[in-house]
């Protein structure tokens, strides 16, 4: 983790000019200017200065509120014998392997649409186990930690998930779906303050901002992509990042961090997702870290009522993806997700799409935006879920890109 600032707008805004070179370290909350405006994601109109930029935006991010993750440790995929023939196609399960011996595998479920060869892949993390997201005897049992939740009232966990995950209807329209327990990378596990399960102590992040679950969550979505990306049963060069609300976060994270990912389409994914930190509607950062503190770096909660302080918000994770496709999606009715400030997110972002060539968002006269351009955000009625329907949105925006 590097300790300094490049000069750029904060060290305008602290020192009132940054006198050549870099300034200062990252102050702390107390020391950085309270700005109640989001700042610009944008410090110039070159493009050729937006790699820069995207790094030291990088670092913002990992130090004030995710967390820094290790050097990067390329996984290796084993895929189990036989492959299965589920409904709409085939199932494969592989075992990623990454970092030292000891650390849990990722067991990647890779369900195949038949008759596509090289199918692009929609990437999601899911909450209870492979097992969960169909009612089939055959896929293995997660033996990963799992929340209560995840089981019915007789304590069955098989199938739990399939409604949110109509994994017949995305293989009938051309995709396979890449999917992972969460738990195999990071249990979501709110009393685990020192980072004491999953990854963690097997691959332990010095200086300053120790990884939270999130980005602990984004670094295993990236070593399913280490196999994604060179394996023959799908496209690697076509995978889109999916997730719903704290899932919707690693999707947007996880894109914004590792550029092999094509698109992101983070869905209700609230505060310390696509939503401003500085928005007066929804989740504040006292809420989220009050009840999910392992999801961030520790300093993350110094910004509760302190959001003016930030000096970056989650416009800038936004941006990083850019010019790739981003599509974010709200519920009509979901409050706590944000959607308005979601939305204004989106529009502060979108600078940096078109500074790279990209058309970005293309507003329409209704208010609504194209959802076939390379940036766009939209709701759909109802409130906080995942149903089979925003599939179709999903795979229609995907549709649009790929
Ligand atoms: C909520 C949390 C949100 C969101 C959500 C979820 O309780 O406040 O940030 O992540 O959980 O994941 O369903």
């Amino acid at each position: 983790m590097v300790g300094r600032l490049a000069c750029g707008w904060l060290a305008v805004a602290l020192l009132g000019g940054c006198g050549g070179g870099e300034t200062e370290a990252f102050p702390p909350v107390d020391e950085l200017p309270s700005i109640l405006d989001p700042p610009p994601v944008l410090e110039s109109a070159s493009a050729d200065d937006w790699s820069a930029r995207r790094a030291e935006i990088a670092e913002l991010l990992d130090h004030y509120v995710y967390g820094g993750t290790p050097e990067s440790v390329p996984a290796t995929g084993t895929e189990a014998a036989p492959i299965l023939d589920v409904e709409g196609g085939r199932y494969v399960e592989v075992t990623v392997r990454y970092g030292p011996a000891a650390a849990p595998p990722i067991v990647l479920g890779l369900f195949l649409p038949e008759g596509v060869s090289r199918s692009p892949v929609m990437l999601a993390l899911n909450k209870c186990g492979n097992h969960s997201l169909t009612t089939d005897p055959r896929i293995p049992e997660s033996t990963a930690w799992a929340a209560e939740s995840c089981a019915d009232e007789s304590g069955e966990t098989r199938g739990a998930r399939a409604s949110l995950f109509p994994v017949a209807r995305i293989l009938e329209r051309g995709y396979a779906l890449a999917t992972f327990h969460e738990s195999d990378v990071d249990p979501d596990d709110a009393s685990d303050r020192d980072r004491s399960d999953g990854i963690h102590p097997h691959l332990p992040v010095e200086g300053d901002a120790p990884w939270g679950t999130l980005a602990a969550w984004a670094y295993g979505v990236s070593r399913a992509v280490d196999y994604l990306e060179s394996s023959s049963l799908v496209d690697g060069a076509r995978i889109a990042t999916v997730g719903h609300s704290r899932r919707g976060k690693v999707a947007l994270l996880a894109a914004a961090r590792d550029p092999r990912i094509a698109m992101a389409i983070p869905h209700q994914s609230g505060t310390g997702g696509v939503t401003l930190s500085r928005s007066d509607g929804g989740e504040s950062v006292m809420a989220i870290t009050l009840f999910f503190p392992h999801w961030f770096t520790p300093g993350f909660a110094d910004f509760a009522g302190e959001e003016a302080r930030l000096p970056l918000d989650q416009h800038f994770l936004v941006a990083m993806v850019a010019p790739r496709p981003l599509l974010a999606v709200d519920g009509v009715d979901d409050f706590w997700a944000d959607p308005p400030g979601a939305r204004r997110s989106i529009e502060l972002a979108d600078e940096v799409w078109e500074l790279l060539g990209s058309e970005g968002a293309v507003e329409l006269g209704d208010g609504t935006f194209d959802l076939t351009a390379d940036l766009a955000w939209t709701t759909r009625p109802g409130e906080h879920s995942m149903v089979a329907s925003d599939w179709e949105i999903f795979l229609d925006f995907a549709d649009a890109h790929f």
